[in-house]
C-alpha cells in the first residue's frame, strides 16, 4: 500500500494545517507559501486522480464540485474573481501527485503575468 499524501495526512489530522473548507467529497486548505492573500489548494477527498487530465476523464462531477468549492472560497476571501491553477506533471512544477488546484484571490496587479 502506498503512503497517503501529505493533503490526505492533513485532512486527517496527522499533520497541520488551515482547513478553509470541507464537504463531502471536496476539501480545501491554505498554501503553506502563498503567493497571494488568497492561495488556497482544493482537493479532492480520494487519491485516485493524480492530476486534473485523470479527474476530468474519470469523474467529472467531481471536477465541477472543485470548481464550486473554488468559486465559494473567492467569494468569501477574495470578492469573487479568482485564477484557478492545475499544474500537471513535474516539469509543469507539480510535486504532490494528488490532483489539487490552486485558487488565488486577490492578486497584485504587478504579479499578474501577461494572461
Ligand atoms: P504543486 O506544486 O502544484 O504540486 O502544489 C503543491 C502545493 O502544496 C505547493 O504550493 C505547496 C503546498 N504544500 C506542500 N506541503 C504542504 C503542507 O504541508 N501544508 C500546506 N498547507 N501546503 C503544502
Amino acid at each position: 500500500m502506498t503512503e497517503p499524501s501529505i493533503f490526505t495526512r492533513i485532512l486527517n489530522g496527522e499533520i497541520p494545517g488551515e482547513l478553509l473548507a470541507d464537504d463531502d467529497r471536496v476539501f480545501a486548505i491554505r498554501d503553506i507559501n502563498p503567493q497571494a492573500p488568497l492561495h488556497a489548494l482544493v482537493i479532492p477527498k480520494t487519491e485516485r486522480y493524480r492530476d486534473v487530465t485523470e479527474l476530468a476523464q474519470g469523474d467529472p462531477e467531481l471536477l465541477a464540485a472543485m470548481i464550486a468549492m473554488a468559486k465559494r472560497l473567492a467569494d468569501e476571501h477574495a470578492g469573487g474573481e479568482y485564477r484557478l491553477i492545475f499544474n500537471n506533471g513535474a516539469s509543469a512544477g507539480q510535486s504532490v501527485f494528488h490532483v489539487h488546484a490552486h485558487v488565488l484571490g486577490d492578486i497584485e496587479e504587478s504579479k499578474l503575468v501577461g494572461f
